[in-house]
């Protein structure tokens, strides 16, 4: 689907659809959370989410498509990882709604800062001022890729609003941890809770986001909700989904993919079509959603955005800090 539109989401039949039965499932399991049986009339047979959340939000002009091509809605919400629950493509989806509840979802920003918080996710959108939605590249370490239309906020309000203290150098995003409860933490597959961190300019770079979003909706649980890490010149892995804590450190955090393989993955992880995986070529990928035959594409430096990023890597060799 190729959206042109420069107002507002035109959204296809099909997206239509999935977003009804979205809204239909959430407002049971919210009910069922309550323990109340049938009560459509409870919620006026609205959105639960109704002017929470920030919804409706608008588009950043900045990040309008242009010329990429959106992955329809469907797609993007049942090819996933997120290895809390399972580890197939199609697993997440399914696993991450028999119950699990990302609703409601406490955040706690910490460490090296003048002003740690604890907070509700919604509380936490309304102190960074509220959401908005940017079109970007995802390209994930894998080799295929996808075109997300995301709602959500700059990083950098939430560091603005965490005020960090001089010695702070960069901040750790953590995933929750609840193994009794989500089945993928009771195995060994990752070293949980899934850890990402970011230098502080990263941070503060102007594409770092955290989306709470997808198609101007909330954002499925499949795809890390109510809150994930979106750093679109990185490999997807960075994305750290379902975020509890953010913690202002002095040192590098380690990174879950990192701690799991470290010959194969660094703490930078940009996008670099000239440095392959020990098993794999980076320089191209596959484009989901665009058929077997027809969907690859050449892989661009930082995935398409070095005008952006080129400029905080410097001094750096990105052979040797991949
Ligand atoms: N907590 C957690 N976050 C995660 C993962 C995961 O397994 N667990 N997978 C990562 C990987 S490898 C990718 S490519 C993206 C996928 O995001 P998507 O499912 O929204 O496309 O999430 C990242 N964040
Ligand atoms: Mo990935």
């Amino acid at each position: 689907m190729l959206i042109r539109s420069k107002k507002d989401w035109e959204l296809p039949e099909s997206v239509v659809t999935a977003e009804d039965r979205y809204r239909r499932r959430n407002r049971r399991d919210f009910l069922k959370h309550l323990g109340v049986g049938t009560a459509g009339a409870l919620l006026g047979g609205h959105s639960l989410f109704g002017a929470s959340g920030g919804f409706p939000s608008s588009a950043n002009p900045a990040y309008l498509p242009g010329d990429l091509k959106v992955t329809p809605y469907d797609l993007i919400t049942s090819y996933n990882n997120f290895y809390e629950f399972g580890l197939g493509k199609d697993e997440p989806k399914v696993n991450a709604n028999m119950g699990w509840m990302s609703e409601p979802w406490t955040v706690e920003i910490g460490g090296q800062v003048r002003n740690p918080l604890k907070l509700d996710v919604n509380e936490l959108i309304k102190k960074v001022g509220g959401i908005e939605q940017r079109v970007y590249r995802h390209r994930c370490v894998e080799a295929w890729s996808m075109v997300v239309p995301w709602d959500g906020f700059a990083l950098s309000k939430l560091v603005a609003l965490a005020d960090p203290k001089p010695e702070a150098k960069f901040l750790q995003m953590t995933t929750f941890f609840d193994p009794k409860n989500v089945p993928g933490q009771r195995t060994n597959n990752l070293d949980w809770p899934y850890l990402e961190g970011l230098r502080l300019d990263e941070a503060n770079n102007e594409l770092s986001f955290i989306a709470t979003g997808i198609y101007g909706r909330p954002i499925p649980n499949q795809n890390g909700a109510p809150l994930r890490l979106v750093v679109p010149w990185k490999y997807g892995f960075k994305g750290v989904k379902s975020i509890v804590k953010f913690d202002f450190t002095t040192r590098q955090p380690r990174n879950t993919w990192q701690v799991m393989a470290p010959q194969e993955y660094g703490f930078y992880a940009n996008v670099n079509p000239k440095v392959d995986h020990p098993r794999w070529s980076q320089a191209t990928e596959r484009v989901i959603g665009s058929g077997f035959f027809a969907g690859k594409q050449d892989t661009l430096m930082f995935n398409g955005y070095e005008k952006q990023v080129a400029s905080l890597y410097g001094g750096l060799d990105l052979r040797r800090n991949y």
